[in-house]
């Protein structure tokens, strides 16, 4: 092989290293309605890291954070014999949160981070208010500061298109993160106008309700509610249901003391039902039902 081919099969194995990042840093936002959760996680490729250093940006007028935390399984210092504490995410700023991350272990010093995925850190906030919020990403520190790592100590975002940054993205199924699956906003009121404590209907089960119930929230009659009927020595206990719902029966001499009687009943639409011997029960008792709705559609 001549040397000038030598050299041009190098500069083709160089360019195909560049083409992917040694690390890929994004977030993931999602709602339950009052409440946002924000996940950063990175694809590490290629070499391992031990430590990163990024600001997650958020607008202080719409959200409040109630706690920002690191991923203290993957990135930890460790001495060889304990963990040693390391201070959480800086929040002395409003709208920003500087996580600082390392993974140093002193029972395996040469070990560092890779994979896909690997959460580095994560965020609630409590809402202001119904906007939806945006959130941004970007490097930790400006300057001299090493905010990528990796266990040769090299600084990787030093290295041009080693780190990339990505935004924060909305969970799919919720864009305008309001807790509701934007089908379900368009399929019962045309569009994702509406917010998850409202109720429309007047029902007293705002739509965060009706959407896990299952239940029409433009519908007043439609709602997730006990029917209790006695007799023959029987109690049975009804209720409207829909598909992909799981329910718990729970029971109670006293309001403030419920417990779980029968867990993870299946639905059976439109309608579920289950008996108790009345003879088993107390002479006043109280029943209540409990539903887990499936994942935002
Ligand atoms: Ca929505
Ligand atoms: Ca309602
Ligand atoms: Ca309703």
């Amino acid at each position: 092989m001549n040397t000038k081919l030598k050299l041009l099969l190098l500069a083709a194995v160089l360019l195909v290293t560049r083409a992917q990042a040694a690390v890929r840093v994004y977030g993931e936002a999602s709602s339950t309605g009052p409440e946002i959760s924000v996940k950063v996680y990175a694809d590490i490729a290629d070499t391992a890291i031990v430590s990163h250093t990024f600001k997650l940006f958020y607008n202080p007028a719409d959200l409040q954070l109630i706690e920002a935390s690191h991923n203290l399984d993957v990135w930890f210092l460790h001495n060889g014999s304990t963990t040693v504490p390391y201070a959480g995410p800086n929040e002395s700023q409003p709208g920003e949160i500087l996580f600082t991350g390392a993974h140093m272990d002193g029972r395996s010093p040469r070990s560092g981070v890779t994979g896909n995925r690997v959460l580095l850190g994560s965020a609630r906030f409590a809402r202001s208010n119904p906007n939806t919020p945006s959130f941004d990403l970007s490097l930790g520190r400006a300057g001299h500061f090493a905010n990528f790592v990796d266990i040769n100590a090299l600084t990787l975002e030093v290295i041009p298109g080693e780190v990339r940054i990505f935004s924060v993205k909305a969970n799919p199924a919720d864009e305008d993160l309001d807790g509701l699956g934007d089908q379900w906003e368009k399929k019962f009121f045309g569009d994702t106008g509406v917010f998850f404590s409202d109720d429309k209907d007047g029902d007293g089960v705002n739509n965060l309700g009706e959407q896990a119930m299952g239940s029409d929230p433009t519908d007043s009659n439609s709602l997730l509610r006990l029917t209790i009927t006695e007799g023959r020595g029987r109690v049975v206990i009804e209720w409207p249901s829909a598909d992909e719902r799981i329910y718990n029966i729970e029971g109670a001499k006293r309001l403030s003391d419920f417990n779980v009687l029968k867990e993870g009943i299946k639905a059976t639409p439109p309608l579920n039902a289950i008996e108790f011997d009345r003879s088993e029960l107390p002479d006043t008792f109280f029943f209540r039902v409990s539903v887990q709705a499936p994942p935002l559609q």
